[in-house]
């Protein structure tokens, strides 16, 4: 079993942060998904990675079902609660943490309206909103208790992280650390874990 992907999509170390949380022995092969003779467009028609080529050649994506699928290979850690409350509240922070990254790559890498000046002039303002709106809306779910959901870390907490790591990397600006000093100790935690040490990206 492979991940294709490369060392700058946080949805790649998302997917590598779950399946080293699940002890699932997975080789990282690192493929671009928009350069000449990549085989991502073949894999997974939207052209976007993470994808996870299994051993009889079929090919997962995206990120969530990924995720779902190395959750269920292996019954422990349970990173999903499985009574159904907890998991459609489990799946929603889920949705957060894939929202703030995806808001962090538009911003740093598709820049929204580019040729439009004064659309881009209410656009930026917007996604910065966005971000500032999510980083409150976790800072408040982590204050007084360890993890986001229940009393054990789940995914809840590797998409909350691979997503506050990544605002790090590409809108350092947003100094969300200073304005959010519960949600930075909860990070601290988060960095300390063998999965998200073992994944820290290389300089692209
Ligand atoms: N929702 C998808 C997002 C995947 C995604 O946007 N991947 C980006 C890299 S960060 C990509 O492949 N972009 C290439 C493209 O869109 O052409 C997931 O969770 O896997």
């Amino acid at each position: 079993m492979k991940v294709l992907g490369s060392p700058g999509s946080p949805f790649v170390r998302k997917v590598r942060v779950i399946a080293a949380e699940k002890n699932i022995p997975i080789e990282y092969v690192v493929e671009r998904p928009n350069v000449e003779g990549s085989r991502i467009p073949d894999l997974n028609p939207l052209g976007k990675i993470p994808v996870l080529l299994l051993d009889d050649g079929e090919a997962l994506y995206d990120s969530v079902v990924i995720g779902e699928y190395l959750d269920g290979l292996k019954a422990e850690p349970r990173l999903v609660p499985a009574d159904f409350a907890g998991r459609i509240a489990v799946k929603r922070l889920e949705a957060l943490g894939d929202g703030l990254a995806e808001i962090a790559v538009t911003i740093s890498h598709d820049y929204g309206p580019m040729n439009d000046p004064e659309k881009r002039a209410g656009w930026m303002p917007r996604q910065y909103d966005k971000l500032k709106r999510t980083l409150g809306f976790l800072q408040r779910s982590i204050e007084g208790r360890s993890w986001l959901h229940g009393d054990r870390f789940g995914l809840a907490d590797i998409c909350a992280g691979y997503a506050l790591f990544y605002l790090d990397q590409v809108v350092a600006d947003v100094a969300w650390r200073r304005s959010h000093p519960g949600l930075a100790a909860y990070a601290e935690r988060l960095a300390a874990r063998g999965s998200f040490r073992s994944t820290v990206p290389a300089q692209n």
